[in-house]
Formats: structure tokens, sequence, C-alpha cells
């Protein structure tokens, strides 16, 4: 709970933020087509940080290892031990960044729509899963 207020309390600063910002670097920012990251997800010591986001088509993830472990983002039955920690939809890549050292970062662009459940390869036992559910862009 302590955690969720942090949460909000960044995202409030981030707003006022970026309401200071004036209006052409704002529009440099889309001209440029610079990579906008839709959501930034924590991992802290055994847990995806928040473990679920909503996204729309095209829009980049970023994971943050934050914690002092090495952690991974893995969506590939192949890797898991219980496949119930996996699901992709359909058409969409098998996804896994390899081994994240702290303070490591990992982006993935989310272009197939749908539910997308994935693990840590070194905490699946854990229970480190996290969802990102990506929506069609209208
Ligand atoms: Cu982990």
């Amino acid at each position: 709970m302590k955690y969720c207020n942090i949460l909000i309390l960044s995202f409030c600063l981030f707003t006022l933020i970026s309401c200071n910002t004036n209006d052409t670097e704002t529009e440099q920012l889309s001209e440029n087509d610079t990579v906008q990251y839709a959501v930034t997800i924590e991992m802290t010591d055994v847990t995806f940080e928040p473990d679920h986001v909503t996204i729309i088509e095209g829009e980049t993830v970023r994971w943050i290892n934050t914690s002092q472990v090495t952690h991974t983002v893995t969506a590939d039955s192949g890797l898991a031990v219980d496949n119930s920690n996996v699901i992709l939809p359909r058409g969409a890549e098998p996804i896994n960044s390899g081994s994240l050292a702290p303070g490591e970062i990992f982006d993935y662009r989310f272009d197939v729509p749908g539910l997308y459940r994935y693990f840590c390869v070194p905490h699946e036992a854990a229970e480190m899963v996290g969802e990102v559910l990506v929506e069609t862009q209208n």
C-alpha cells in the first residue's frame, strides 16, 4: 500500500512536470517520432511492479531491474516449467530478454494485440509473473 502511494505520487509529479513543459518541446518529441514508453515496469526482488499493465498496440514497455538480483522478461513456453505462466496472442513471437543484471533495462514494442503473460526464468517458482494487455488502436 505504501508502495502504491509512492507510485501515485510519482505519477502526479510526472504529470506536473509534463504540464510545465512548454508546447514547443512537446511538438518536437512527436515530430521526431521519439519512442514513447507507455509504461515502465520495475523488477523488484521477486515481483514485476506493476504486474499488470494495459497499453495500445505499437507502444513500447520498458522494464528496469531496480533490485540487486538478476531477472528476465520471458514469454516463451519452451522456457517455462509451468506453461500457465505464458500467454501469447495468436501470431505473436515469443519474448525473452535474457539475463538482466541489477540496473539493466529491457524495452519491448508490442505490435500484436492481445494478452501477454510473462515470467522471470530464475524466479518462476516464486511466481514472478506479469501481464501486458495490448489493446487495438481505434
Ligand atoms: Cu526474477
